[in-house]
């Protein structure tokens, strides 16, 4: 990090030359129809015209699917406008919606967890509470978005979510056995998703039952492959290393992630003490057979086949020691490793594949360029013009270079591949291009997603904002014209065009989210719809509400000190965005029931006295009187 600055000295803004002075006049003048080396007009002229500016009622062409690292949430932002659109809640709580609350939501959380997790969790409220939401990457059929599910990885809690895209809400969690701490995740492109692979990041032993601490040859890396419609664990392969990015080839045939400890270490010193390190790539096909085959052993009823070297099931190519991002080019043929301790990246070619897996050439023939760039190259995007835009962490920039002119340096030839370096503020993570990372990559919009914001933004305390900046490639050269602060804390993103997504306005009033709600009412006797029901079942009560705009259909009911209350409610407003909520005071109960959905949460009623229950999401002119009233009787009277 050799580019902290601090308000002593000058920042790099503040040095008016090369790079930086076109980045920060840019940013200021909105850079609307800015050109290197032309003089700037003031902003006012060009504010009307600016591409990024999407103006009052205007439409964003893009949807940004933002992870939100530690905050656990899964985040739509519009592109190029760069406004937040929603936020899922996934790994996290959250206040507003119930997630983590509601009994729907629970079931998600709870349903995929391992045994063992669940009952260690019973002492922690049956959920985890926090979650860090690195790698959201969307559904594909046949090389680019089919616009199906977003999926994504949990590195604190070894979790893999899936979010529907027709109703933009979470649908399936589960817990990945026999590794720890999820980290690279990306999806197969080729026929379809299909599968979502998913890196093991920590290394352990395998069984991990406590009998084992420093005892490095039995601690192994896990590579998981899960089915993207079953949300089923299809195969695990055991690695040498500790696997870090991931990503898959627009065949079908192979994935492959980084891989650093090679050194199979287990603190920093050891982790790093060898020059090279690995890019692991799967053969899927093989592996497919072994599972058929039975070449394989069981740990938590998923085959583990061995892929450590000297597996036919797996190669490992060198490259430069602990390399970080891995990016397929949308040219289906190069894909490139982003050499993070190294200022280098190592570009393979798939086609070169076969012939490794039959032993025909060795490792490093698959490698047909290696360019220097700069300082902690870290991820890779594209442009689907041949071009490819990395991130460097410490040079806070981001390099453009030409994938051709790479090879052709790699051959010999006396080129450079670099195109041009643009300034980013500051210590860029993952970057990417609208499309960039599928076959319609369409080169016009890149993000950098920068880990540090200092100066950039009116300050906040010690703990500032990130920055994601909006630069246009449309052109030959790399414009910046948006700075856009985020809370803690964006790793990836995906751009996908609107034309992709298609989310409904309204729930369907058959959808299987509503199942249990569904099944227990009739069980009752109650029908959702028309419900005004107060169900007593032992110490248990159901209580049945709809409600219409400004009213709950129950305005008082009654239960007894100690009862287990549950409260299902039904929304039949079947206008656009006429969302309500329950929200019962002084319980910690709240949730939303967008319109005509069921939503249902449980509690123990163990305060006597008047409770009142309110609708918390403004929804009429009378929505301050949309409530009512919960009697708890005292246990003994
Ligand atoms: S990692 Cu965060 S900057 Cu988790 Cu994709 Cu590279
Ligand atoms: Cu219903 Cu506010």
């Amino acid at each position: 990090m050799t580019d902290m600055k601090d308000k002593s000295g000058p920042s790099r803004r503040d040095i008016l030359g090369g790079t930086a002075s076109v980045a920060t006049i840019a940013g200021l003048a909105g850079a609307g129809g800015f050109t290197g080396g032309a003089a700037l007009s003031p902003r006012s002229s060009q504010a009307a015209t600016a591409k990024e500016h999407v103006g009052p009622g205007d439409l964003d062409e893009y949807y940004v699917f933002f992870s939100s690292g530690q905050a656990g949430e899964l985040r739509i932002v519009g592109l190029p406008s760069m406004r937040e659109l929603m936020r899922i809640p996934v790994f996290n709580r959250c206040s507003a919606t119930g997630w983590g609350s509601t009994n729907e939501s629970r079931k998600i959380l709870t349903e995929g967890l391992l045994p063992e997790t669940r009952s260690f969790l019973d002492s922690r409220g049956g959920v985890y509470l926090n979650g860090d939401l690195h790698h959201p990457h969307m559904s594909f059929t046949e090389g680019t978005y089919d616009g199906r599910y977003v999926f994504m990885n949990d590195k604190a809690n070894s979790r893999v979510a899936r979010v529907r895209c027709d109703v933009m809400k979470c649908d399936k969690i589960i817990e990945i056995p026999n590794m720890e701490a999820v980290h690279g995740l990306r999806v197969q492109k080729y026929p379809k998703t299909g599968y979502v692979f998913a890196n093991g990041e920590d290394r352990l032993p395998l069984p991990n039952d406590g009998t084992i601490l420093d005892e490095p040859d039995k601690y192994h890396g896990i590579f998981t492959a899960i089915d993207g419609d079953s949300m089923e664990i299809a195969w695990q392969v055991m690695v040498d290393g500790n696997l870090d990015n991931v990503d898959a080839d627009y065949q079908g045939k192979y994935c492959f992630s980084t891989c650093y400890n090679s050194e199979g270490g287990t603190n920093l010193a050891e982790m790093t003490s060898a020059e090279q390190d690995w890019v692991v790539i799967f053969n899927i096909a093989r592996i497919e057979e072994a599972v058929k085959n039975g070449d394989f052993t069981r740990h938590h009823g998923v085959p583990v086949i061995d892929g450590r070297h000297g597996s036919r099931y797996t190669r490992y190519v060198p490259v430069p020691n602990s390399p970080h991002g891995i990016n397929t080019a949308p040219d289906g043929i190069h894909v490139v490793a982003n050499g993070k301790l190294s200022p280098t990246v190592t570009v393979f070619d798939v086609r070169r594949f076969d012939d490794l897996f039959s032993d025909k050439i060795k490792p490093r023939d698959v490698v047909v360029a290696e360019p220097e760039l700069g300082l902690g190259p870290l991820h890779t995007a594209f442009d689907g013009r041949g071009n490819a835009y990395t991130t460097l962490f410490i040079d806070s920039q981001l390099c453009k270079w030409n994938i051709d002119k790479a090879i052709r340096l790699f051959n010999g030839e006396d080129v450079d591949p670099i195109v041009q370096k643009l300034d980013v503020h500051y210590q860029p993570g993952h970057n990417h291009t609208s499309m960039g990372q599928t076959k319609e990559a369409d080169g016009k919009w890149l993000i950098s997603l920068n880990k540090f914001s200092k100066d950039r933004f009116l300050n906040v305390g010690p703990l500032k904002p990130e920055c994601d900046q909006l630069i246009d490639i449309s052109g030959d050269s790399m414009k910046l014209v948006h700075d856009g602060p985020s809370f803690a804390e964006p790793h990836d993103a995906t751009i996908v065009h609107r034309s992709k997504i298609n989310p409904v306005h309204r729930w369907d009033r058959d959808d299987p989210l509503f199942d249990d709600a569904k099944k227990q009412a009739e069980a009752d006797g109650v029908e959702l719809e028309y419900a005004a029901d107060v169900i007593r079942d032992g110490n248990k009560v159901r209580v049945y509400m709809f409600s219409v705009a400004p009213a709950f259909s129950l305005e008082k009911f009654t239960v007894k000190q100690g009862d287990e209350v549950t409260i299902y409610i039904t929304n039949l407003d079947d206008v656009e965005d006429l969302t309500h909520g329950f929200t019962l005071t002084n319980h910690g109960v709240a949730m939303e029931v967008a319109p005509q959905a069921t939503a249902s949460i449980t509690f123990i009623a163990d305060r006597p006295g008047v409770h009142w229950y309110y609708c918390q999401w403004f929804c009429h002119a009378l929505h301050m009187e949309m409530k009512g009233r919960m009697l708890v009787e005292p246990r003994n009277a």
